[in-house]
C-alpha cells in the first residue's frame, strides 16, 4: 500500500469514530442541534491536515512489529488507527484554542474555527470538546488493556507540557510592550520543545510502544532524547515558513511578526543586526500593520536568514542522523521508526 491509500485507508476511520462519539451525545439525549454542532466541529477541524501525527501512529507500530499495514487484522489496524485520530484530536483541540489566542485567520486553507459563519467564543467550548473526545474513545477501546493507566497519563503528561510551552510562548510576545531583549535562543528552545515536541514527536511514538509493549523508562528515554530534538527542528521550520513561506504552501497566514513572537528566525536576525537594523526592528516588530510587517520581513531577507536557516538544516540533520545510528537496539526498538520521521519533515515546504 502507498502512502496515499494509507492516509485514504486511515481517513476512511474517521466516520467511525464521528459516529461513535455522536452515539455518546444521543445516548446522554442531547437534541439533535447539538449533535450536529458537534459532528461539525469533528469534521471541520479534525481532519484535512497533514495528518503526519496520526500516520506515524501506524508506522511506527508496524516497524515494531515487522508487519506491514496491509498484514494487520482489522480489529488491530482499527485499534492502532483510533490511538492516530486521537492525537490528532489533541492536535485539533490546540490548534483551534492557539489560533484565538494568536489571532490568527486561516488555517488548512480556510477561515480558523472561531472566524467559521456563527461560531466565535463557541470555539472556546469546541476545543475542550475535542480533548474530552479522546478519553471518551480510549476508555471505550482500550479500558481492558493492561496499558490503558499508561495511555491516560502520557497524553495527561504531554498535554500538561504543551500548556506550558504555549504559555511561555505567550508571556514572551507581550502584546502592549515590544522589547527584543526579552528574547533569546535559549527561550525559544524551551517554547517550542515544550508547545510542539512533546505532543507532535514523541506522544505518537510512546503511543505505538507502549501498544507493542516496549515500556521500560530506558527505551522511551532512548527515542525522547531524539525526538525532542527532532520536534525542536520541526517547529524551527514552522517558524521559518511562518515568514518565508506562501499561505498557499502552509494553508495559513503567518502571525509571528505582527504577534510579537519569539520566532526563530527573529532570534537569529537579532545575532546579526547592526544598529540602525536593531533600531528599525524595535520600531516595527510586533506592530499590527502590514507596513511595518513588510519592513521586518524585508530586513530578514537582507540579514540573508534563509541562507542560516539553510545551513542550521544541514548542520541539524546530520546531527540526528549521527544520533538515530548509536540507537541500541536490543529490546525491540527500532532505528527505523526515528528515521522515518526525519524523512518525513526533511526539507519541508508546507
Ligand atoms: C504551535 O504554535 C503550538 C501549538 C499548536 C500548541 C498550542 C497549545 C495549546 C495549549 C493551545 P504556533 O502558534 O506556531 O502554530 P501555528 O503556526 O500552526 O499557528
Ligand atoms: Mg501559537
Ligand atoms: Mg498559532
Ligand atoms: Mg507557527
Amino acid at each position: 500500500m502507498d502512502k496515499a491509500a494509507q492516509r485514504q485507508k486511515f481517513i476512511g476511520e474517521f466516520d467511525n469514530l464521528v459516529a461513535e462519539l455522536q452515539q455518546v451525545a444521543r445516548d446522554y439525549k442531547m437534541p439533535q442541534e447539538a449533535v450536529d454542532w458537534l459532528t461539525k466541529n469533528l469534521n471541520y477541524n479534525t481532519p484535512g491536515g497533514k495528518l503526519n501525527r496520526g500516520l506515524s501512529v501506524i508506522d511506527t507500530y508496524c516497524i515494531l512489529k515487522n508487519k506491514t499495514v496491509d498484514s494487520l487484522s482489522d480489529a488491530e489496524y482499527r485499534k492502532v488507527a483510533l490511538l492516530g485520530w486521537s492525537i490528532e484530536l489533541l492536535q485539533a483541540y490546540f490548534l483551534v484554542a492557539d489560533d484565538i489566542m494568536d489571532q490568527s485567520k486561516t488555517r488548512r486553507g480556510q477561515p480558523c474555527w472561531y472566524l467559521a459563519e456563527g461560531v466565535g467564543n463557541i470555539a472556546i467550548n469546541d476545543s475542550f470538546m475535542l480533548e474530552g473526545a479522546i478519553y471518551i474513545l480510549l476508555k471505550k477501546h482500550f479500558r481492558q488493556e493492561p496499558y490503558y493507566v499508561d495511555l491516560l497519563d502520557l497524553f495527561h503528561e504531554v498535554t500538561f507540557q504543551t500548556e506550558l510551552g504555549q504559555l511561555m510562548d505567550l508571556v514572551t510576545a507581550d502584546e502592549e510592550h515590544v522589547d527584543l531583549d526579552k528574547f533569546s535562543l535559549q527561550k525559544h528552545s524551551f517554547i517550542v520543545i515544550f508547545k510542539t515536541a512533546y505532543y507532535s514527536f514523541y506522544l505518537p511514538v510512546a503511543l505505538a510502544m507502549y501498544m507493542c509493549g516496549i515500556n521500560s523508562e530506558e527505551d522511551l528515554k532512548q527515542v525522547r532524547d531524539i525526538l525532542i530534538p527532532l520536534g525542536e527542528y520541526f517547529q524551527i521550520q514552522d517558524d521559518y515558513l511562518d515568514c518565508f513561506g506562501t499561505p498557499e504552501q502552509i494553508g495559513k497566514i503567518g502571525t509571528d511578526i505582527k504577534d510579537n513572537k519569539c520566532s526563530w528566525v527573529v532570534n537569529q536576525a537579532l545575532l546579526k543586526v547592526n544598529a540602525e537594523q536593531r533600531k528599525l526592528l524595535d520600531e516595527n516588530y510586533g506592530k499590527k500593520d502590514d507596513e511595518s510587517e513588510q519592513r521586518v520581513k524585508k530586513l530578514f531577507a537582507e540579514l540573508d536568514i534563509p541562507t542560516i536557516y539553510e545551513q542550521y538544516e544541514n548542520k541539524v540533520v546530520g546531527e540526528l542522523r549521527e544520533k538515530i545510528e548509536q540507537v541500541d537496539e536490543s529490546r525491540g526498538l527500532k532505528k527505523d521508526v526515528l528515521s522515518a520521521f526525519l524523512a518525513k519533515i526533511y526539507k519541508r515546504s508546507k
